[in-house]
């Protein structure tokens, strides 16, 4: 028996078999769900790399749902919705694990950011819950849930996250109002903050190596988070296990987010 034996889901944002959503994915495919996936849309339809990437993997799943998806294109979006309600009818969890920010824009400083830059990225990364969360709710059941991925970034300053950082911080407050809002109809909304990962969208952010070090010596557990530890807090998230928890940001990064000062096994003894 199975966490999710008879249950279906959406996934937004698997790019490869290094993406957080992917961990999550197969976490959830162990419990027994049914997913339907989406992937950016490939600019040359003769070399359909994100397509194929995705294949490979969610194929051997068995995934009744493979469509590419820009979540800045109305269109697209309709389309999804309107083959998982073909497809599934009726949904119980969706997971948005989407993000993006101009490199320009996220290598410089937030006091510098373009007008255009901060547009998009918010669209995409923010944005993109909202949209999401209207055209799911219809389909969500009652003890349905939605998961978005978010970084300490939102709540802190963390030099080299820059405009990514204002974006978290309004997913973090999506995630708060949409709880409100959905709560009624008995879905829940929840974030999951994650510990630095090496994946595609993580290789953009500066400095990044440094953070994998901090989070070595400065978190609780002295460590850094594995990939299936946040695949397997997302199942959980998503899962009836939760079911009292809405609204809700829950950190899986080795508890780096409560240190205010650096430990002191951790500090210079010569200083
Ligand atoms: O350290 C990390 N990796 C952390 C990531 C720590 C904490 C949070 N996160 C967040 C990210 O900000 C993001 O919200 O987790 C989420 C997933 O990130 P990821 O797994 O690190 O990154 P990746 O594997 O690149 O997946 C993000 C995907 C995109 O991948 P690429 O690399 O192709 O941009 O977001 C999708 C896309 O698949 N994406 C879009 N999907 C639809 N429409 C769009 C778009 N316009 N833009 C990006």
């Amino acid at each position: 028996m199975g966490l999710f034996d008879g249950k279906k889901g959406l996934v937004f944002g698997i790019a490869n078999d290094h993406s957080i959503a992917w961990a999550i994915t197969q976490r959830l495919e162990q419990e027994g769900a049914e997913m339907g996936f989406t992937h950016l849309p490939d600019k040359d339809p003769e070399r359909p790399r994100m397509e194929r990437r995705l294949r490979k993997l969610v194929e051997p799943l068995g995934a009744p749902l493979i469509e590419p998806c820009d979540v800045t294109n109305d269109d697209d979006l309709d389309r999804v919705f309107g083959i998982a309600a073909e497809t599934f009818g009726e949904l119980d969890f969706v997971l948005h694990s989407v993000a993006y920010a101009p490199l320009d824009d996220l290598k410089g400083e937030v006091v510098n950011v373009s007008r255009d830059g901060f547009k998009l990225s918010m669209e995409i990364s923010v944005y993109s819950l909202m949209t999401i969360a209207r055209r799911a709710r219809p389909l969500l059941k009652s003890g349905g849930s939605i998961l978005t991925l978010t970084y300490l970034g939102g709540e802190k300053v963390i030099p080299g996250y820059n405009v990514m950082g204002l974006c978290k911080s309004a997913l973090e407050s999506a995630t708060e109002y949409l709880a409100g809002e959905l709560g009624p109809q008995g879905i829940r909304v929840n974030a999951l903050s994650a510990g630095p990962i090496k994946t595609l969208s993580s290789s953009a952010v500066g400095d990044f190596d440094l953070m994998l070090q901090l989070y070595e010596t400065m978190s609780p557990l002295r460590r850094n988070v594995e990939i299936d530890e946040v695949g397997k807090s997302g199942m959980f998230l998503l899962s009836d296990l939760a079911s009292g928890i809405t609204g809700e940001t829950l950190h899986v990064d080795s508890g780096y987010h409560v240190m205010g000062a650096p430990p002191t096994d951790s500090r210079n003894d010569d200083q």
